[in-house]
């Protein structure tokens, strides 16, 4: 065999790194990689995606969900242009992506040439932890293993771009030299914890409360049991941002769910009525949801120095892993003997399940949103993998879902992700008829051409098919008070189930309320992927159940102005809903 390129050698290094799917889209500033592929036997395997957004989105829910680096690889120019929107919720999202991309041959840069993007001031924000070319062979291991070192340590996206013509040199090792610069392969994390002192400082505050909130985000997943014993010692509530949604069952009764604007109402009272704070894992970014500035004394754990501290005046800012720092910190823990705090906030939760369980039977035309939710949660295997877009189908997602054993859910902060596939658990996959128009309904493509080598199939992509982009309908009626924009808002009526059997997976339309349970019954037992196409109502308001006033006004503002759809709001009793968030209306 000829001598191995700059591309074989990329990936063999990236086999040394168990790196084992690259998300990516072919491009003429990538052949070379992609001959290298051919001759590597296709490992790691190149997962084709339909558009490299959605490559880099594939990555970052591989990422979210192994815990491992996601790869993702794009042409030059447009390529890498595509990868930016899912590089960013890798960055939001604080998740290990790295993005291989193509550029222009040494020889034609600077000169304006075809496909030619200046890629280190394109990724220079995005990949700001790490973004390098590699212009010779030698720079190939180090700027490789940093790239992916960095997006671990950092948990972050970086990027490496490698010029066409330098995919195909022969690979030549870093010698033993001036200016070169070797590097080595695994890293073997440590465990940080707090010291002594800070540990003593924490118990000293969280003992002296008597009104004990917990704030526990998607740092703190793999401190489940850690959790526990604190909240119980402290006789305290837990309450989860939308990427923590995982790291406590829903099933405990002090557990308060999501909180934020998607959030629940005992998560709410708890953080207005509380004493104590205590935030672990998590950068939650709306302080508002957060008690008063004055009224609760507070600690916070985080395993990341640049993001301690923020959103809340902490008294105490703790770095150190959150299973460790919490185990560290029981022995010093007091048991609160006062569980009157502890019972108020377990009857809040009571109660909130059961106001959720009747909105969820409230009768909408066809199918209220909120039922499709709701006959899943108890259906949802103890290995489900949950996605959600973030159209209206993020609210139901918070709100509705019981999790409970080894569940996983995550989402992103953008409208386009289709949710990952896993290939060894069954995956739920919550999407707007939005967000299918968008990248959805191409993506199935891709599911068509890869299911058959999962060895779980089933893999539920339920619609939630309102021929509205809602979300922003309800944003617009409850916050700028501005009645619905047709013009806008309404989608072409497209078939989602029908493009699903088109492409040979399952599909099944829903359009009457008894038919959700059977569906999602029919869809779990499959033997592929299943599209669950519901006629959902748009007219029922994802609002949240502690919406300012000014927003309930500007509602009903919005709906007097003459909303098209607020005939069938009123008309389906919905408006009690929008009531129940004015004030003065105790429940
Ligand atoms: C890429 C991108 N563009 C626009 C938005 C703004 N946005 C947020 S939710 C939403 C509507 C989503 O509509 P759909 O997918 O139909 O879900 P629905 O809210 O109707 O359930 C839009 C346009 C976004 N989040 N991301």
């Amino acid at each position: 065999m000829t001598s191995p390129t700059v591309a074989d050698y990329l990936l063999e290094r990236l086999r040394a790194w168990d790196v084992r799917h690259v998300f990516a889209y072919p491009g003429d500033g990538i052949n070379g990689l992609l001959a290298a592929w051919g001759r590597a036997g296709n490992k790691p395997q190149f997962v084709q995606a339909r558009h490299e957004e959605m490559a880099a989105f594939e990555a970052v829910g591989y990422a979210k969900f192994t815990g491992q680096v996601g790869v993702c690889a794009a042409t030059s120019g447009p390529g890498a242009i595509h990868l930016l929107n899912g590089l960013y919720d890798a960055k939001l999202d604080h998740v290990p992506v790295v993005a291989i991309v193509g550029q222009t041959s040494r020889s034609a840069m600077g000169g304006s040439y075809q496909q030619e993007v200046d890629l280190l001031t394109l990724f220079k924000d995005v990949a700001s932890d790490y973004v390098q070319m590699v212009t010779v062979p030698e720079q190939l291991p180090n700027v490789l293993d940093r790239a992916i070192r960095t997006a671990l340590a950092e948990r972050a996206p970086t990027a490496i771009i490698i010029p066409s013509d330098v995919q195909e040199l022969a690979y030549s090792a870093p010698t033993h030299a001036f200016k070169m610069v070797p590097s080595s392969i695994g890293v073997d994390w440590s465990t940080t914890t707090a010291d002594d002192q800070g540990v003593a400082k924490a118990a000293e505050i969280l003992n002296a409360g008597s009104k004990v909130a917990i704030l526990a985000g998607q740092g703190a997943r793999g401190a489940r049991r850690e959790l526990e014993q604190v909240a119980d010692l402290l006789g305290a509530g837990v309450a989860k941002p939308l990427l923590g949604k995982d790291v406590l069952s829903d099933e405990l009764p002090y557990v308060t769910g999501s909180i934020g604007l998607l959030g629940t109402r005992p998560s709410y009272e708890m953080m207005m009525n509380c004493d104590t704070l205590l935030t672990v894992g998590s950068s939650f970014p709306y302080t508002q949801f957060l008690p008063a500035f004055d009224q609760a004394r507070a600690v916070q754990i985080d395993i990341d120095g640049k993001m301690i501290g923020m959103r809340y005046p902490y008294e105490l800012n703790l770095i150190g892993d959150s299973a460790a720092t919490l185990r560290a910190l029981l022995p010093h823990l007091r048991r609160k003997e006062d569980r009157s705090w502890r019972m108020s906030i377990e009857a809040n939760v009571a109660k909130w399940w059961r106001s959720m369980e009747a909105e969820a039977e409230v009768a909408a035309d066809p199918i209220n949103p909120m039922l499709v939710f709701r006959e899943l949660s108890s259906r949802l295997p103890l290995d489900a993998i949950v996605t959600a877009d973030s159209g209206s189908s993020a609210n139901w997602y918070a709100r509705q879902l019981k999790f409970r054993g080894d569940m996983r859910g995550s989402l992103s902060g953008n409208l386009a992700t289709m949710g990952p596939a896993h290939p060894g658990r069954p995956v739920i996959v919550f999407a707007g008829d939005g967000a299918m128009q968008m990248n959805g309904l191409a993506e199935l493509i891709t599911i068509k051409h890869y299911w058959e080598q999962w060895s779980d199939a089933r893999l539920i992509i339920a619609v939630l098919h309102n021929n509205d982009l809602n979300q922003v309908t309800w944003e617009m009626r409850a916050m700028e008070g501005a009645p619905k924009f047709t013009e806008s808002q309404r989608l072409p009526d497209v078939s989602y189930e029908g493009f699903a059997r088109s492409l040979g997976l399952g599909g099944v339309a829903v359009d009457k309320p008894e038919q959700v349970a059977a569906a999602w019954e029919q869809a779990l037992a499959a033997d592929r992927p299943t599209v669950l196409d519901f006629r959902t109502d748009p007219d029922v308001p994802p609002i949240p159940p502690h919406a300012t006033f000014e927003q309930a006004k500007d509602l009903a503002k919005a709906l007097l102005q003459g909303d098209p759809d607020s005939v069938g709001i009123v008309k389906e009793g919905l408006m009690a809903k929008v009531r129940e968030v004015l004030p003065g209306k105790d429940n």
